[in-house]
């Protein structure tokens, strides 16, 4: 599916919604439930919009710390600045299907000192009893930089540092811990993400917004970063994430349906690294398999089919035998693409290793 087709179905679906939302009866007179029909899964929580979560199994139970998603007002723009959270609250949960704890705030942007707008898709890690919140958020200068808050729970409140992490940039943090106790922060996101602004390493607001039009160069990759033994630094200067075809070969900007947009994760299945991803405007959670957390990572394919709403963002983590996949789509709000809720649902791999398609609406 090339990026307009999606793009111009998402407005298809959407505006009828709107147009239903002011004749006082959405719910009966749009087409949203045929939009949602079919869901494999409920939202977690309908009180408040969550999306982007970002899971963990701390002391056998299931925290999810996803955005905050709220209509601030803010009209929408190429750059998503109607993405305009301004705090998180972590959802706690014992098993799938069980009650689902909203902690409250567990932090606030207006805490953190250096922050300016957008508190975009955080995670979470744990080490030596302090838990570690990290999220991306523009700074005065209105530059996407990643910050580290810490608490002594995994609900918070968590104390934001001073400064945001020296040499990060862009959005969508993920830490991955290896079986050895390392600690790996993967990053990056194109368009509203800021990632073609930093091609040579410097901030530059033009910068490169003509190479994501050419589509013969090559695509731009995540990040990653080892930590330092303290958890808020970058132990190493970040370096390309290359996802790669089968014959080792990079992919160029033109390939909407394989090359990475934003929403890194990394999860460890047989001894082997899974990096999966979001396509962006092409809308899938796609997947690469490799032998090191820096990879390369072949690429593998699709796994979820896109949601209803613009972005797709997930998570993967083991609990109980099981492994589930977080993501997020629009039931909630009827398809506004900026007012998301966060899902749950089983994920397997199969014989071979291979993540098996999940279609969010394929419920018979
Ligand atoms: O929630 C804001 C942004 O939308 C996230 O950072 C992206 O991954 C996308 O889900």
């Amino acid at each position: 599916m090339n990026k307009l087709t999606k793009k111009e179905l998402a407005l298809a679906l959407s505006f009828p919604f709107l147009l239903a939302a002011c004749s006082g009866d959405a719910k009966k007179e749009s087409k949203e439930d045929d939009a949602f029909k079919g869901a494999i899964s409920k939202p977690l929580v309908t009180d408040i919009y969550t999306a982007d979560p970002s899971a963990h199994v701390f002391n056998g139970k299931i925290y999810i710390y996803p955005s905050h998603d709220i209509e601030s007002g803010v009209p929408e723009d190429d750059n998503g600045a109607h993405f305009d959270m301004k705090d998180y609250h972590v959802l706690s949960m014992d098993s799938v299907g069980g009650p689902v704890t909203d902690h409250g705030v567990a932090l606030s942007i207006k805490d953190i000192p250096w922050a300016g707008r957008q508190l975009w898709a955080p995670d979470a890690a744990y080490k030596d009893g302090t838990y570690y919140l990290y999220f991306p958020v523009k700074d005065k200068q209105d530059v996407f930089r990643i910050g580290v808050a810490t608490s002594k729970s995994p609900t918070g409140p968590f104390i934001p540092e001073k400064e945001p992490i020296k040499n990060s940039f862009s959005i969508d943090p993920a830490v991955f811990t290896d079986s050895d106790g390392s600690s790996y922060m993967y990053f990056g996101g194109i368009w509203g993400g800021q990632l073609q602004r930093w091609k040579d390493g410097k901030y530059d607001a033009n910068g490169s917004k003509t190479d994501l039009e050419n589509d013969s160069l090559p695509s731009l990759n995540a990040k990653i970063a080892k930590l330092g033994p303290d958890m808020k630094q970058f132990a190493e200067a970040p370096k390309d994430v290359m996802v790669v075809d089968k014959d080792g070969k990079p992919f160029l900007t033109g390939d909407h349906d394989r090359r990475f947009f934003e929403a890194a994760w990394v999860h460890k299945y047989n001894g082997k690294y899974y990096f999966s991803y979001s396509t962006g405007d092409t809308h899938y959670l796609a997947y690469g398999i490799g032998d090191s957390p820096y990879g390369p990572f072949t690429y593998q394919g699709a796994f979820l089919k896109p949601v209803v709403g613009w972005t797709t963002h997930h998570s993967i983590v083991e609990h109980n035998g099981k492994w589930l996949l977080f993501y997020h789509d629009t039931e909630v709000s009827g398809g506004k693409t900026h007012l998301r809720n966060v899902k749950v649902t089983e994920l397997k791999h199969d014989a071979e290793g291979k993540i098996e398609m999940i279609d969010p609406y394929g419920k018979k």
